[in-house]
């Protein structure tokens, strides 16, 4: 249906309040005429969403003006559709980021800062995204890594969450804390056999306690495309597109690439389109003068793959081979993406469907010395976003508004018709997709935990246009332990922080206005979209910072009186400070921390006033 289109409108697609909203169509079309206004053609169905998600994809790619990555389907998927230059993460790690993007809301109203908590302990009756497709009348359906492994949400889909390694995973849509596990013929592995790890070890090590061991961190793969795990899941996501295009109904399909994330495996033929002298190298391998240490890392999460050089900064040469890794992979993951962009087409449902790629955060390539995520520097919080409507006529532009991955829920529910829930934490971008100069208000937030010899603080990292402002601000309190500035403009690689010199300090203080209020997020549900759902049980709305410690160690390591440290560090996400807080927690110095250290080690969480 199309109301009197307004210029520049892109496309109006009829506004469904509810499912029931297809019932009051014909009395709103009457209305309309009544009230004068031109209702012209028969309403076109409402669009299809196809919903890709890129794990660890910084914005290497053409269309981000990259001249040697070959990306040459995400850059064809670019001239149909918007890309949004400066899109933020709101948290630089996996299930926080994909936690925030698919509820709408920030890391501080989900409670969702590590590897460790389902959004729904803190909003047990959220309406995430795709459900509020779903209860909107679309199919919805995920393949692979949509939300963080193990982290599934079953209420999200119509059928089970599928993944490339033989089962399909979700939670009971009743009763979420419920996992249920079906099988399926699908089952490919990512490792050949030279670069898996030993099964021998890991049987040495699971007797003894220890997390099995991760194989090699690249491979050459010998193996063909769909014999590795993306590869099949590109393979399963044209069959499910040719099926829902038999359905008739509108759907929302999601699909997860696993690569460019660690290991980079990639078949040969990827590795071989590239030189490794043609790959730039990082602008800054140290961190930017004048930041604290504790913005950086010790890159734990790439030196726990066996073959890793120990030492920090990795040597050049095995960096070069990571690089050369990260851009196999990443074309792997365009080929992939280009099959289902050709699948669409082969469908006829290009012209019916919404497409939005994203990467779930950025990636350090050895730049400041760090690699993979977990900061809140740039290159780790700016992702690629790109998303296509069809018929728009700004197709192929480029957008420079800072923008976050918060506005992604908002935004499809806009382009495709439905009601915006309240309560969600972005705003919708379909006025930068209709004129990608639109006035532009807004900052981006990303943010990060830390523990520091200040105790545990949160850095909320400030980017408008020009400007990056990271504030470390303890947990719980008001006190800001250290205050970090860079001009992205005349120092896109942050070589030097601002934040000390007296003629910023205007700048900062208006920054710090943008700084969420101490405990001005909700950490119940009570922002779920209206109507959507009951008070919450004081049992499940509760944190897992508000949790009895000894309930929260028999949470995480049900069956054990005392852990080792790598027991410990499986279920925690930022390696090197749970290294340290192990150490603190070991009371009596003998390698193992037992359930009653645990309790005490812990001491009061700060965030509990
Ligand atoms: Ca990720």
């Amino acid at each position: 249906m199309v109301v009197n289109s307004q210029a520049g409108s892109v496309v109006t697609f009829p506004r469904l309040e509810s499912s029931t909203g297809l019932v009051m169509r014909p009395l709103l079309t009457l209305l309309l005429l009544l009230l004068g206004v031109h209702v012209s053609g028969a309403a076109p169905a409402r669009p299809n969403v196809l919903f890709i998600a890129v794990d660890d994809l910084r914005p290497e790619l053409g269309c981000y003006g990259n001249k040697v990555i070959k990306t040459p389907n995400i850059d064809r998927l670019a001239a149909r559709g918007m890309v949004f230059n400066r899109a933020y993460c709101q948290q630089a790690v996996c299930s926080p980021s994909r936690t925030s993007l698919l509820t709408g809301r920030r890391p501080d109203a989900t409670k969702v800062w590590d590897l460790e908590t389902h959004f729904r302990v803190a909003l047990p009756d959220c309406i995430t995204l795709p459900q509020h497709f779903k209860l909107n009348g679309y199919h919805c359906a995920a393949l692979s890594k949509i939300y963080h492994s193990g982290f599934e949400d079953g209420r999200s889909w119509n059928e089970p969450h599928w993944y490339p390694r033989g089962r399909a995973v979700d939670t009971d849509p009743v009763d979420w804390t419920k996992q249920i596990v079906t099988r399926h013929s699908v089952n490919v592995q990512e490792y050949g056999e030279k670069a898996a790890p030993d099964p021998a070890d890991n049987d040495k090590r699971a007797a003894r306690g220890k997390s099995p061991k991760s194989g090699a961190a690249f491979e050459v793969s010998a193996k063909q495309d769909d014999e590795l795990p993306d590869g099949a899941t590109a393979a399963e996501a044209v069959k499910r597109l040719h099926a829902l295009k038999q359905k008739g109904q509108p759907f929302f399909l999601a699909v997860g690439f696993l690569k460019p994330h660690l290991p980079f495996v990639a078949p040969k033929k990827y590795w071989d389109l590239y030189d490794p002298d043609q790959i730039p190298l990082p602008a800054i391998d140290h961190l930017p003068k004048d930041c604290p240490e504790f913005a950086g890392h010790k890159n734990s999460e790439l030196h726990n793959y066996p073959g890793v050089p120990k030492e920090n900064p990795i040597p050049a040469a095995f960096a070069r081979q990571l690089r050369h890794g990260y851009y196999a992979a990443i074309s792997f993951t365009d080929h992939n993406i280009g099959r289902l962009l050709d699948a669409l087409d082969a469908e006829g449902l290009a012209d019916n469907t919404v497409i939005v790629l994203w990467g779930d955060h950025g990636w350090q390539l050895g730049d400041h010395g760090l690699w993979h995520k977990h900061t809140n520097f740039e290159i780790a919080t700016r992702a690629p976003l790109l998303i296509s409507v069809p018929r728009a006529k700004t197709a192929g532009q480029k957008c420079d508004a800072p923008v976050e991955f918060v506005d992604i829920y908002p935004t499809l529910a806009d382009v495709c018709g439905l009601a915006i829930p309240a309560g969600l934490d972005g705003k919708s971008l379909k006025p930068f997709i209709e004129n990608p100069g639109a006035a532009k208000q807004k900052v981006a937030i990303s943010q990060y935990p830390r523990s520091t010899p200040e105790g545990p603080v949160m850095g909320y990292s400030i980017r408008d246009e020009r400007w990056r402002c990271t504030f470390w601000r303890q947990r719980g309190g008001t006190k800001i332990i250290a205050t970090e500035l860079y001009d992205e403009l005349n120092d896109p690689a942050e070589t030097v922080s601002l934040a000390n010199l007296p003629e910023h300090q205007t700048r900062i203080e208006a920054f710090a206005k943008l700084l969420p209020p101490v405990g001005s997020f909700p950490s119940d549900g009570s922002r779920s979209p209206k109507g959507s759902g009951k008070p919450k049980p004081a049992a499940k709305a509760a944190t897992p910072e508000d949790e009895d410690r000894g309930a929260r160690f028999d949470r995480l390591y049900p069956g054990k009186t005392k852990l080792t440290l790598d027991e410990y560090l499986a279920k925690q996400s930022d390696a090197e400070a749970a290294k340290e807080r192990f150490k603190k927690f070991d009371a009596d110095n003998n390698g193992s921390v037992s359930r009653e250290e645990f309790i005490r080690g812990g001491g009061k969480n700060p965030n509990v006033k």
